[in-house]
């Protein structure tokens, strides 16, 4: 590992302080290092908080005069929430810049480092850059396609079974596998269910402060699918919230759903009503009710309990399509989603080639039957198997754990 490289490291493990925490920003780390010795440190931690370069030149204070900067991302260029950190490090006097990848915010995108070298400052551009870039792979994605990083989270059985035929699914996996779901939870914007799924387990969705230690274990009865979200002690209001979102297409999600009573915000995405049943539930709230349509009227209960219903156009399947939800839900700043199931949802995110990334994990236990993990149309040959990429395997307890990355033809 080179110097520079040795110290770009550290900023991204500096950058990992605001997982969780900065969306729809990016996790971003700086290091100021002068005459071989670090004199400057931060992170970007919060959406409109200070940028990471403004911390870290903040500590270096006049040690910044003559510094190298190591930043995981092209610093900015533009006056957003916060002034431009390019101005910030030409101000204090910085010698040489080096940058873990660009930023590819369009009002950034290049300007940033280009202000600097105007400045006669010397620049970096890329060392540890596909670490850099997969450290931001949800903003990457909710910038450059306007849609969230999809992660599909999975707790099956050896034969492919995430619950019984009728529905039972306490407990697939064990508590460690349990626990590392929580965490999950814990780093993404949202966390997503299909109807089916919402209706059989009538789960939470939510984070609990037991899982925020390290050992969760057996006293936080933590989800690894869910279906196993059913029995559970409140959630401190005080804990950050994922989104909790809803494939449902009709509307069937009841407003006496538990995710309803949970701190944080419930988003249900469903069908829009023809432009014909439309103007009739218009026509019929303008009357005094929307009881002609009830489409409307469901609408209208989830959003009374709190609820945020959100309508986009069908599919060809006659579902919600599932790109144009996604598009609504980076519109609402939303740039990661865990989706927990059901299999049929999954299986339209994967025939929609939209999941990113697979969190699976594999009990050692044989069902002979029940819900199979992906549903729906089934191919025909091997040979259109999607198969994973940078696949990791690791023993979680008594279960395994199997991550990838989906490669499309
Ligand atoms: C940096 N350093 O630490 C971060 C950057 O709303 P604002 O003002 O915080 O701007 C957000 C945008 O700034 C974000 O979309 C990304 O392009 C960049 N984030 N840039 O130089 C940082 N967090
Ligand atoms: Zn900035």
């Amino acid at each position: 590992m080179s110097e520079d490289e040795r110290y770009m490291a550290l900023a991204l493990e500096l950058a990992e302080m605001g997982r969780g925490q900065t969306s729809p920003n990016p996790v971003v780390g700086a290091l100021v290092v002068n005459a071989g010795r670090i004199v400057g440190q931060g992170a970007h931690l919060y959406a409109g908080g200070p940028h990471a370069e403004v911390y870290a030149l903040q500590m270096a204070g006049e040690a910044a005069k003559g510094a190298t900067v190591y930043v995981t991302l092209e610093p900015c260029s533009h006056f957003g929430r916060t002034p431009p950190c390019a101005e910030a490090l030409i101000a204090a006097g910085v010698r040489r810049v080096v940058v873990g990848c660009v930023d590819p915010n369009p009002e950034v995108a290049g300007r940033g480092i280009a202000r600097l070298r105007a400045a006669g400052i010397d620049v970096v551009v890329g060392v540890l850059e596909a670490r850099a870039r997969r450290q931001n792979e949800a903003f990457f994605t909710w910038v450059t396609k306007r849609r969230p990083w999809v992660i599909w989270k999975c707790a099956a059985t050896l034969d492919g079974r995430i619950a019984t035929a009728a529905g039972d699914s306490f407990y697939v996996t064990g508590p460690k596998a349990r626990a590392q779901v929580q965490a999950l939870r814990r780093q993404v914007a949202a966390v997503a269910v299909g109807i089916e799924t919402a209706l059989a387990d009538d789960p939470r969705l939510t984070v609990r402060p037991a899982a925020m230690g390290a050992d969760a274990g057996e006293a936080e009865r933590g989800s690894g699918h869910a279906g196993e979200d059913a029995v559970r002690t409140a959630p401190a209001a005080s804990v950050r919230q994922p989104v909790r979102v809803v494939f449902d297409s009709s509307l069937r999600l009841p407003p006496s759903a538990r995710m309803l009573q949970e701190p944080g915000r419930t988003v249900v995405i469903c069908r829009a009503m023809s432009e014909a049943a439309a103007e009739d539930g218009g026509a019929t709230e303008a009357a005094g009710g929307a009881g002609g349509n009830p489409q409307a009227s469901r609408a209208a209960a989830l959003a009374r309990a709190g609820a945020e219903v959100i309508p986009v156009p069908a599919g060809p399947d006659g579902h919600v399509d599932l790109h144009a939800a996604l598009r609504a839900l980076a519109d609402i700043g939303i740039d990661s989603v865990l989706v927990e199931g059901g299999g049929r949802l999954a299986g339209a995110l994967l025939r929609a080639q939209l999941i990113d990334q697979v969190v699976y994990y594999v009990a050692p236990k044989l069902l002979g039957g029940g819900r199979p993990a992906l549903a729906g149309e089934e191919p025909a040959r091997m040979a259109d198997a999607v198969a994973l990429c940078d696949v990791s395997v690791e023993v979680v307890g008594q279960d395994v754990r199997i991550t990838g990355y989906p490669v499309y033809p």
